[in-house]
Parts: structure tokens; C-alpha cells; sequence
């Protein structure tokens, strides 16, 4: 029988090269996310390998009721990965806008625990699982203007080894992936649809790209039984941390 990964966020770049990757390793997916239209190209991609859930991670009503809608033979999740997230802004925190704060920590923090509460269970219950979730190195230290985001991922961080801590005595893993740039729609998102703001983030450097990342979570869920990969701090070459990147 396949091992089945649960994705949130499939749609756009981490999440979908997640996706893409785990498939091509041998995985069944559950993809997960808003644009019905991106899921469906992914459904024709993987054909019965692929199940597309349609929710929003914010409303966690609708997010439970999808989930608990799965068919009996979806409902082995054997990995999952709480990807879908977001930046928005990167102003002063004293000029900071309220909905952005209030989108970021909805869906970085509270989307990503109602996933974890409603998958981790059955993990449990099962005794075999793997819970990756992605932080960012935004989560080790804020940078300029970073405030809010910066916040949302130090949270991931800690949710994250406090799962890592509830579930020790379980056979089950928990893992941290931080990147640092990935060129993916991430600044077009944290910047409103300004593609040539969005564009400068990415000039002067190399950047990571879905792939990396998704490279990374492969390894991790890979890795013998015995074997967890806590932690990965994966940057571009030419950046050193959240704040120091050089460019040329
Ligand atoms: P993308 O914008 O390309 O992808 C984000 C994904 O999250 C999309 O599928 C998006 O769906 C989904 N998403 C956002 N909000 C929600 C929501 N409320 N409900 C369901 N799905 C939602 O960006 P990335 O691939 O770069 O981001 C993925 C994760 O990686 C995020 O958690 C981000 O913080 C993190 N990250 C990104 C880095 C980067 O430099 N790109 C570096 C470090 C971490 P939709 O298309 O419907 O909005
Ligand atoms: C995304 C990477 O450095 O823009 O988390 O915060 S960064």
C-alpha cells in the first residue's frame, strides 16, 4: 500500500513542488487548498493518486469537515506537511497594517494547529506518522520590517518542538524546515501583487527554489524509522541569515 502525504498549500510553490516530489517518490497526496482550478491540474497530474481537498486553513470549521470527509482509504495519512502560509507587508511594526497581522496569524499559526489537531490523532492512534511543518529563517531572528511574520514563524518554531516533545514517547516524527529565500509567489503575495517589488527580492542572488525545499521534506520523511530529522535551516548560498544577503 502507498503511504499517503497530506499537503496544505499544494497550489503554489513549496507546496506543489512537495507535492510533485512525494508523488514521484511513490506517495499518494492529498492536496490541499483555495484554487480549485490549480488542484484540479494537479489531480490530472497524479490521476488516482491524487485527492484534492478544498478549504480554507483559516476557517477551521470547514477545514474539520473537509478533512473528516475523507474516504476510508485516505484516511492513513502517513505524513504531513503544514506549508500553506503567508507574508504580508514589510513595514515598520508602528505603521503595520491590522488585516495583514490578523491573515498572517490566522493562517500561519492557528491554520497550521487546527491541521495538526485534526490529522495528529489518528497519527497517534495509528502509532506511525510524520509531521513536517514549515517554518522559516524569518522564525530564528526578526529582520527589518519583519515583525509580524517574523513572529508567526518563531511560533511554528515552537509549536512545532512542542509537538516534537508531546509525541516523543510515539513512534512519530516532527520536523522543522526553515528556508530562506525561495523564489516561488511568495513576494508577489507579501506585496500585494506588485511584481517588480516582488521581483527584487530575488536580484543579485541565487535563489532556492520549491524544489529545494521539497528535496529537504523527502529526505526527512525518507529517513530510517529510527532517524528524526528535527531541523533544516536550508539557505541560498549567498545569504547567511534572515538579515545578511549578498548580492552581486
Ligand atoms: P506561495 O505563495 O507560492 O504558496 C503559498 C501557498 O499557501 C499557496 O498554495 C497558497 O494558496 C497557500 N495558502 C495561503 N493562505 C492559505 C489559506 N488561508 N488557506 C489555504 N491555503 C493557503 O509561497 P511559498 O510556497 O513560498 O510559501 C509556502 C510556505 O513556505 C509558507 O508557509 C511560507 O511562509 C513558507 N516560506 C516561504 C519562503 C520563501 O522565501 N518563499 C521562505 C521560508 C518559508 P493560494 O494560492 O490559495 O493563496
Ligand atoms: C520567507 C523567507 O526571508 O523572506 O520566510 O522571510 S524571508
Amino acid at each position: 500500500m502507498k503511504p499517503i502525504a497530506l499537503i496544505t498549500g499544494a497550489t503554489s510553490g513549496i507546496g506543489l513542488a512537495c507535492a510533485r516530489k512525494f508523488l514521484n517518490a511513490g506517495y499518494k497526496i492529498i492536496a490541499t487548498g483555495r484554487n480549485v482550478a490549480r488542484l484540479n491540474e494537479l489531480k490530472d497530474e497524479g490521476g488516482d493518486d491524487v485527492y484534492i481537498l478544498i478549504f480554507d486553513v483559516r476557517d477551521r470549521e470547514v477545514a474539520q469537515m473537509a478533512l473528516k470527509s475523507l474516504p476510508e482509504n485516505w484516511q492513513h495519512i502517513d505524513v504531513l506537511i503544514n506549508n500553506a502560509g503567508l507574508a504580508l507587508g514589510l513595514d515598520p511594526e508602528y505603521k503595520g497594517d491590522y488585516n495583514d497581522w490578523d491573515t498572517m496569524i490566522d493562517t500561519n499559526i492557528k491554520g497550521l494547529l487546527t491541521i495538526t489537531r485534526e490529522i495528529v490523532p489518528g497519527m497517534i492512534s495509528r502509532n506511525k506518522g510524520h509531521i513536517i511543518n514549515i517554518g522559516s529563517v524569518a522564525g530564528d531572528a526578526a529582520y527589518a520590517n519583519g515583525n509580524v511574520y517574523c513572529a508567526t514563524k518563531a511560533a511554528v518554531k515552537a509549536i512545532t518542538d512542542g509537538l516534537r516533545i508531546d509525541v516523543a514517547h510515539t513512534p512519530l516524527r516532527v520536523t522543522l524546515l526553515k528556508p530562506g529565500l525561495v523564489e516561488t509567489n511568495f513576494s508577489n503575495v507579501r506585496f500585494h501583487g506588485d511584481d517588480e517589488r516582488a521581483d527584487n527580492v530575488y536580484k543579485g542572488i541565487t535563489p532556492l527554489v520549491g524544489d529545494d525545499i521539497a528535496d529537504a521534506a523527502l529526505y526527512a520523511a525518507q529517513a530510517p524509522a529510527h532517524v528524526q530529522i528535527a531541523e533544516m535551516l536550508i539557505l541560498a548560498t549567498h545569504q547567511a541569515n534572515g538579515s545578511i544577503i549578498v548580492r552581486s
